[in-house]
């Protein structure tokens, strides 16, 4: 070793730089045997024009630190990054400052790469792409023709939120409490032809392959909530504008219905509807028309609605059944019609409470009502006494109810009345029939020459040279984009064959590399991109394109970190912390460490300027113990330490326990720091296990070390079983009897070496003793 590196002091800015050269040099591929693949993504970001945050980076760190862990394994580890490019801001973005978003999307991607490059991010960069590079996009509308031809991208009107103001559509996450986020205007419902995917053909399967996948408790339950399996039956009533089918999931309750409800959009309203009730039920299917399907499920106790004068028949009493019409029973769910039983069900509750209806009991029971829970049968004729399940099942008998399964999953939207987004690759002929563009023709290419300015169509039909379809005079090309989304619901696909021109990927390498083994993004994803993503791949599975099923077997999401002061980053509150000036100051070890240790991964953590101090002094330990300190024989129970140090962080790596490998790795320094000495054997393991939390500065010592070969391609340590075993003891360190502290020896230690050590806690100066106890294993005493 060169003993002249035992003065060179820690200098994150010269170490870090340097190391990052190095890297972005490499040209990787060395040639190794592997011990298997690892597949290890983030959710790609949205570069956004405020660059990174100090909470974002916290998942990619430590989808790094897992990644320079496998391959220090053994594994062949791919670990990509690439842009989900394609969105409304940019273009909200353009709007504003006539700044193109092509340009300010390529300037924000440059500064994110830049970020991620600084904090020390070891990315595959050679697989790099943007969901806006028309050789990515190509694919996109390249899986836009395979659902086309299998039927399940169709195009239908449907209602959506119109903002008057901004004369546009928008998301359901931009209307708020009915209002546009930006304008403020009221929100309409206009009916528009839309493009949709049938993912509802898929609901049963996307739910029941939940039960396979190592993903949070919650993540699944809300894909489940949102995929909403309902099990119950349909049944008929008889009015003389012919029979009403209701869904129902209690259908023991039929002798407690005492009336119906139809959804005002009801394709038998009009027929229903008495004389006198004409003019009250067009106004309210006239202010309904504003109404959101969101807002209809909101004002729980508030129910609004009309009576249409007209009756039907009970199936079993043969009673008369008023019918009403009100908005919280929606168009497209069930049949649009329920049989509304006021004792049983809340919404029902509210509506007969609003409107004086009678509320007939039938399950018994002590709470007060609606008692929603299920009991014994009461007033039911021949279920009387029974139970609610043998009730349910004797009933469906008696009145032929068919038995049904309905889902609260819809089919997705995909067309956007927006600029910045992939074009739909159709076209129309002069009848305005469907033409998908061949696969020869693809890209469809986003024009350059449109006018952003929002006014109430698609940006795209005012392109003059986007329509021009050779030979084929009165043609026209779709003018809406598709959802972002679709965008990422495949790119983890191609981020394996990032350059292919002929497919949007080799299968061979797909299959090989995927599914995905561990995927790390933010909550906030729980359900959108998850589902779409497994409901891509189980189109594509089924029509051989790749051979599994789910695309991401383990998924964790990382904790947010708030702001200083308890509230969440943000412009408008001015407690952003930049990445660019913590790093310039603490360096991008120090900020990896910190955000590593700062709590356990999945939690919400406050930012702290003075903790991430502890972080940068732990590295200076580890520097002055392994650079500053001359290598010496380790002693027994250090090494002890060292080898349960290697197994603790190892397990608690793969068991993203970030924050306590870091304390262990803290612990251990400290013990080396408090003996007289470490070998050079083991500075190399402690160097290493720090490899993948501090990579620059590892790299640095490993160097100083004397090894030649970059710590990269060092294989993982392993804990020795021999130095496992409890080589040593700690004894309790007494002064005429009182306990000063406690010091860690041998097992096998002699007094001498008790008191040697034992004076060594006790200060500088041996102390000047009269006699000493010397309890092995327990104690050792001064007697002064
Ligand atoms: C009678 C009844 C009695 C009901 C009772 C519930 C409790 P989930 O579980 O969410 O699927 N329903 C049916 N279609 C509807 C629609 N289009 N809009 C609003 N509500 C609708 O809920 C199924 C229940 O929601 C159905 O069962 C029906 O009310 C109502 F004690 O029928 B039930």
């Amino acid at each position: 070793m060169d003993m002249s590196y035992k003065t060179t002091s820690y200098t994150h800015k010269s170490i870090e730089s340097y190391w990052q050269n190095v890297w972005a040099q490499e040209q990787s591929s060395h040639n190794r045997v592997y011990k298997g693949k690892k597949y290890i993504l983030d959710m790609f970001p949205y570069p956004s024009g405020a660059g990174l945050h100090v909470g974002h980076p916290r998942g990619y760190i430590g989808t790094d630190v897992l990644s320079r862990y496998y391959r220090s394994c053994g594994y062949e580890v791919l670990h990509p990054i690439g842009w989900d490019s394609f969105g409304l801001p940019a273009e909200n973005y353009a709007i504003k400052t006539g700044v193109h978003p092509a340009l300010s999307t390529k300037e924000n991607i440059e500064n994110y790469r830049r970020q991620l490059k600084m904090i020390g991010l070891s990315y595959d960069w050679k697989n790099e792409f943007a969901t806006s590079d028309p050789s990515y996009y190509k694919w996109t509308q390249w899986m836009f023709g395979l659902l086309y031809k299998k039927g399940l991208a169709y195009r239908k009107s449907a209602k959506v939120n119109w903002c008057p103001g901004c004369q546009t559509v928008l998301a359901n996450e931009q209307v708020k409490e009915g209002k546009c986020e930006r304008s403020n205007d009221i929100v309409e419902q206009k009916k528009l032809e839309q493009w949709f995917f049938k993912i509802t053909d898929y609901a049963e399967r996307l739910l029941n392959d939940l039960d396979e996948l190592d993903w949070p408790e919650s993540i699944r339950q809300a894909q489940k909530n949102w995929i909403g399996k309902s099990i119950g039956h349909e049944i008929e009533f008889e009015s003389h504008a012919g029979s009403i089918t209701v869904f129902t999931t209690r259908l023991e309750t039929l002798f407690g219905v005492t009336y119906l409800v139809l959804a005002p959009e009801h394709s038998l309203v009009e027929e229903l509807t008495a004389e006198t009730s004409k003019e009250s039920v067009n106004k309210y299917r006239e202010y309904v028309k504003k109404r959101t399907d969101l807002q209809r499920q909101e004002d729980q106790e508030k129910k609004t609605g009309v009576f249409l004068g007209s009756y039907a028949i009970h199936p079993l009493t043969k009673n008369k059944i008023p019918i009403w019409i009100s908005d919280y029973v929606l168009q497209d769910y069930g049949t649009g019609a329920v049989m509304a039983v006021p004792a049983h069900d809340e919404r029902d509750y509210f509506f007969a409470s609003t409107f004086s209806l009678p509320i007939q009991e039938v399950i018994d029971g002590v709470e007060k009502l609606p008692r929603i829970g299920e009991g014994t049968m009461i007033h039911s004729d021949f279920v009387n006494g029974l139970s609610c399940k043998e009730a349910r099942e004797k009933i469906a008998l008696r009145c032929n109810a068919k038995s049904k399964v309905i889902y609260r999953l819809r089919d997705w939207l995909v067309s956007r009345q927006r600029y910045w987004g992939c074009p739909i690759p159709i076209m129309y002929d002069e009848r305005g029939n469907i033409h998908l563009v061949p696969e020869s023709d693809l890209p469809v290419v986003l024009p350059n020459d449109v006018d952003f300015k929002p006014t109430g169509e698609s940006p795209l039909k005012r392109s003059s040279t986007f329509h021009t379809i050779l030979e084929k005079k009165g043609w026209y090309r779709e003018s809406d984009t598709m959802d972002t989304f679709v965008c990422s619901s495949w790119y983890f696909l191609r981020f394996v064959d990032p350059h292919n021109v002929t497919a949007p990927f080799n299968k061979d390498k797909v299959n090989a590399w995927l599914p995905v083994d561990v995927y790390v993004g933010g909550a906030e994803h729980a359900v959108l991109h998850l589902l779409f993503s497994r409901f891509f791949t189980k189109v594509l599975y089924d029509y051989g394109y790749i051979s599994f099923k789910e695309p991401f077997l383990k998924l964790r999401n990382q904790g947010l970190i708030i702001a200083e002061d308890g509230r969440k980053m943000s412009k408008s509150h001015g407690n952003v912390v930049n990445p660019d000036e913590v790093v310039n100051e603490v360096g991008a070890d120090t900020f990896r460490v910190y955000e590593m240790f700062m709590g356990p991964f999945e939690d919400a953590m406050p930012w702290s300027t003075k903790n991430i101090i502890g972080s940068r002094r732990f590295i200076e330990k580890v520097w002055k113990v392994l650079v500053q300190t001359p290598s010496s024989k380790t002693a027994p129970h250090v090494k002890t330490t060292i080898h349960k140090t290697i197994q603790k962080v190892t397990n608690d790596i793969e068991n993203f326990q970030f924050n306590t490998a870091i304390s262990a790795l803290m612990i251990c320094t400290n013990e080396i720091a408090r003996t007289s000495g470490i070998e050079v054997e083991d500075k190399m393991i402690m160097c290493q296990l720090l490899y993948p939390f501090a990579p620059h500065v590892s790299s640095e010592i490993w160097k100083l070390l004397g090894m030649t070969e970059n710590i990269a391609y060092a294989s993982w340590p392993r804990p020795d079983a021999e130095y496992l075993q409890e080589s040593t003891v700690t004894i309790a360190i007494q002064v005429n009897g009182k306990t000063k502290g406690t010091v860690t020896i041998a097992k096998d230690a002699t007094q001498e070496d008790a008191v040697e050590e034992a004076q060594k806690f006790l200060g500088k100066k041996p102390i000047n003793y009269r006699s000493i106890v010397f309890v092995p294993h327990r104690i050792i005493n001064f007697i002064i």
